[in-house]
């Protein structure tokens, strides 16, 4: 869940484009808190042959999460002690730059970083259970960003919520992968599924077949509410949200997947993808990526 102050550049399509922030915007203490200082290292988990398991906790306004953690098929699992709603928005960063320097370009609000890129990570999840993605980490560095707007349209990211992430270890190899139930194409502009998504628990496998980035925000429409209104709530979410999330995952590039674990009960779902397009600047579900589905 995007707000367009990160906007994918037209040209390259793989770099992000930031937006000035706004003059309104507040520009108070965007520092990594202190508890980024602690460099806890993930514990390993290597030659189970299973996904690396990194638990993620989000709060009003800041991210609990290790310091380090190994390459390879990551399952984030995200636990939010609210009361806002929270993602997980990986960003890489080459080029020898750091979470301080992306912060600095996203205050600047100049010409995107094309050392930059969205790299995925989970879309919140309400109710007792974690939001849960699996993603195939590359080393390198990261940060940590959270897109998600206050009520005044601010996005959470400049209220302290970025956090720096290193991924060591060499380069994975594509070993064994989730085995999916269902595969969702993310294309401009729709959601196309291989068959429906049914009640209960199953693997969703996400690609993005696009040419340029997109996300996945699964919602549960409350009674008589439209894709669209939960779509407008999520960029200024001021009074009882339309649905409720049921998870998915944050902006990842052309050519990359992810999975998501997900329980649904039966109702009505959107679709949503709130990544800026790359030349008008509107969120996508604004192109046609706010797509009801219906799970029985
Ligand atoms: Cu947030």
């Amino acid at each position: 869940m995007l707000t367009p102050i990160l906007r994918p550049a037209a040209m390259p399509v793989a770099a992000l484009m930031l937006a000035a922030c706004g003059s309104g915007a507040p520009a108070r203490d965007i520092a990594t808190d202190s508890a980024s200082t602690a460099a806890a290292e993930a514990p390993g988990d290597a030659g189970s042959g299973a996904a690396h398991v990194v638990t993620v906790t989000t709060m009003d306004y800041a991210f609990e999460a290790p310091a380090k953690i190994p390459a390879g098929l990551t399952t984030f699992q995200l636990v939010n002690n609210g009361p806002s709603l929270h993602h997980v928005q990986l960003v890489k960063l080459e080029d020898g730059k750091t979470a301080d320097d992306f912060m600095a370009a996203l205050k600047s609000g100049g010409h995107p970083p094309r050392w930059a890129s969205m790299a995925g990570g989970p879309n919140p999840r309400e109710g007792r259970s974690a939001a849960s993605t699996t993603l195939m980490v590359e080393p390198g560095n990261y940060a940590m960003i959270c897109f998600i707007p206050t009520a005044d349209g601010v996005p959470h990211v400049m209220k302290g919520m970025v956090r720096p992430l290193t991924v060591t270890g060499p380069k994975p190899s594509p070993g064994e992968e989730p085995a999916a139930d269902v595969v969702m194409k993310l294309v401009d502009f729709d959601f196309q599924l291989s068959q429906p998504l049914k009640a209960g628990q199953q693997m969703l496998r996400v690609e993005n077949h696009g040419p340029q980035p997109h996300e996945l925000a699964i919602v549960r429409l409350k009674s008589g509410k439209d894709p669209i209104d939960f779509a407008e709530w999520g960029m200024k979410p001021v009074g009882p949200a339309p649905g409720t999330v049921y998870g998915g995952v944050s902006g990842i590039m052309p050519g990359a997947h992810a999975w998501v674990a997900l329980d649904l009960p039966p109702g009505d779902y959107a679709l949503l993808c709130f990544v800026p397009e790359g030349k008008d600047g509107k969120p996508h579900f604004e192109h046609g990526m706010a797509k009801r589905v219906t799970v029985s």
